[in-house]
């Protein structure tokens, strides 16, 4: 009787897990996901997703574990009239159209976490990502708030970044900790 109880407990086991390892044929791939965060405040997670499928999708949802932030939005920036940055929630999400790719990065697009825990430097924890039609994605993301913004990588030497501090006024800072604050 105990031998055909463990084995079907380790069958149920193994058929839980398999449906985050068959990558083979996903349609959609995660790729490069990293965040930064103010522990207790805000933070942002910026990734890269692949359209591998022949059907436009969408990215519609985000979320993340209750000990890694309170809550996830997808967001953008938008410039407003007086030509200033700013965040706003993007509820219908972002086209991922078919063969395509879909960087979520510094100053555009993002995954926003609001109210984050005690979450450190090299920190990771996993997010999952809902497509309208595909099924959902999870994705170990790192947290790494010294790197630099993609459009900055080539200058990575400059005067202005070569402290790696964390609270250096990137352009992205002040409105994460700002929207923070405000929820
Ligand atoms: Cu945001």
């Amino acid at each position: 009787m105990m031998p055909i109880r463990s084995t079907f407990i380790a069958a149920l086991a193994a058929l839980a897990v398999t449906p985050a390892l068959a990558q083979d044929h996903d349609a959609i791939t995660v790729e490069d996901a990293y965040a930064r965060v103010s522990p207790g405040k805000s933070g942002a997670i910026f990734l890269t997703l692949h359209n591998h499928g022949d059907q436009d999708d969408r990215l519609v949802g985000a979320s993340v574990a209750g000990d890694i932030a309170e809550r996830a939005e997808l967001h953008t920036h938008v410039e407003d009239d007086g030509g200033v940055m700013r965040m706003i929630e993007v509820t219908e999400g972002f086209a991922l159209p078919a063969g395509e790719s879909l960087r979520l990065e510094r100053g555009g697009a993002h995954v926003m976490l609001m109210g984050v825990k005690d979450l450190q430097d090299g920190d990771s924890f996993p997010v999952v990502l809902s497509f309208e039609h595909a099924p959902e994605a999870e994705a170990d993301v790192t947290v790494d708030n010294a790197r630099a913004p993609e459009g900055d990588a080539h200058d990575h030497d400059h005067d202005h970044d070569h402290d790696h501090d964390h609270d250096h006024d990137h352009d992205d800072d002040h409105d994460h900790e700002g929207h923070g604050e405000s929820h």
